[in-house]
């Protein structure tokens, strides 16, 4: 464990000791104080450094799955990420599991313990296409995100859906009964066309009306629990292009991108320009930022933690930085170590580096 930066404590534990009353901000919305507190303290992180995080973190592994109480990011360097992500694909259907077969009590279970460790969660939300039955990945049909809207032939098919998500979320409780704060961070990479609500499959409006329809279910559905994140992939040029589909301030509270290495340099570019775009839109728009997925597949590069990663974020103030999952199921489908893996000894340097907050950073000194 890394001595926790003092300051950096204290705030972050008023997160773990106050009422479960909603208070009003300046969007449109009811939140518990828990979450408005997640808020305030994410816009605090800058200050002391940046929040690691990992997906599917502590439901599997490479060559576990289901241990209590397992990760590879602290079999590695003894330490939970500060933020874990998980994934809601299936929860539409009423499914028991996710589309990566993770059952959802076990989420909802893990949700809790990484709150209660004093860590951060955040949800994606790779949802089928309720048009043509397909996955999130099905771009065959360009009229689905129109077919959900008010009017649209699927509209109250997928209303039902949201509510199914709703419920989830809903059901993030503490034994105490406080309602888990989560990230949620729906319509992902919208600015590629891979997923069915991506840029060619819908228009501006279109998109902006998906997002401000989710957020509206959700919380006439009593989600006072979420935070919202508006994820790009890599593709804008600039501000201007970022928030050419960005809902609206009322409807979102982190702005973050997606970016995967393939190339070392053409990652690097990609990287700065992506957070050079953040930092000014964040500034204009009084946002959290945060680079929502990243990583190396297969992390062949050993120095990958110190000497890519590292030098591109630290130059600017985003809360957190989310590494993709390692899939137990697709051997070279990996993006955080595990003992023995190449990059392991330089994560373990990263790790030590006083401004990578891991869950121990986190929580109160005591
Ligand atoms: C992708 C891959 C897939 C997975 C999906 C949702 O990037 O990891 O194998 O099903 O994310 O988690």
């Amino acid at each position: 464990m890394k001595i926790a930066l003092p300051s950096f404590a204290l705030l972050w534990s008023c997160l773990l000791f106050v009422s479960c009353n909603t208070v009003s901000d300046n969007s449109m919305t009811e939140r518990t104080n828990e979450t408005q507190l997640l808020l305030s303290n994410l816009r605090k992180i800058p200050a002391s450094g940046v929040v690691f995080g990992h997906h599917d973190d502590t439901v599997y592994g490479i060559g576990w799955e289901g241990d209590e109480d397992r990760s590879d990011v602290k079999s590695v360097c003894g330490d939970f990420p500060g933020i874990i992500s998980f994934d809601l694909g299936q929860i539409e259907l009423g499914d028991t599991m996710n589309l990566d077969g993770v059952s959802f009590n076990k989420i909802r279970r893990e949700v809790v313990k990484q709150y209660e460790r004093g860590g951060v969660v955040s949800l994606s939300w790779h949802v089928r296409n309720p048009l043509t039955g397909g996955d999130a990945w099905d771009v065959s049909d360009t009229t689905v995100v129109k077919s959900i809207l008010p009017k649209g032939g699927v509209h109250e098919k997928f209303v039902m859906w949201l509510k199914q998500a709703a419920s989830f979320i809903n059901s993030l409780k503490t034994e105490e009964g406080v309602k888990v704060p989560v990230i949620f961070r729906p319509w992902h990479e919208h600015t590629g066309s891979w997923f069915w609500w991506g840029e060619k499959l819908c228009t501006p409006e279109e998109y902006k009306s998906l997002w401000q329809m989710t957020v509206k279910t959700l919380q006439e559905a009593g989600v006072n629990n979420a935070l919202y994140a508006y994820s790009t992939g890599s593709e804008p040029q600039d501000a201007a292009q970022y928030l050419v589909r960005y809902p609206g301030d009322d409807f979102i509270d982190i702005l973050g991108f997606d970016s995967y290495q393939f190339e070392h340099d053409t990652y690097v570019s990609a990287m700065e320009k992506m957070l050079k775009i953040l930092v000014d839109v964040g500034h204009a728009h009084n946002k959290v930022i945060a680079v929502t997925e990243t990583g190396y597949e297969g992390i062949s590069d050993s120095q990958w933690w110190t000497k890519t990663l590292w030098p591109i974020i630290e130059k600017y103030p985003i809360s957190y930085v989310l590494v993709w999952r390692n899939a137990r199921e697709r051997p070279t489908h990996f993006y955080a170590p595990y003992p023995g893996q190449v990059s392991a000894q330089d994560f373990v340097e990263f790790y030590n580096h006083p401004k990578t907050l891991f869950v121990e950073d986190m929580k109160l000194l005591n």
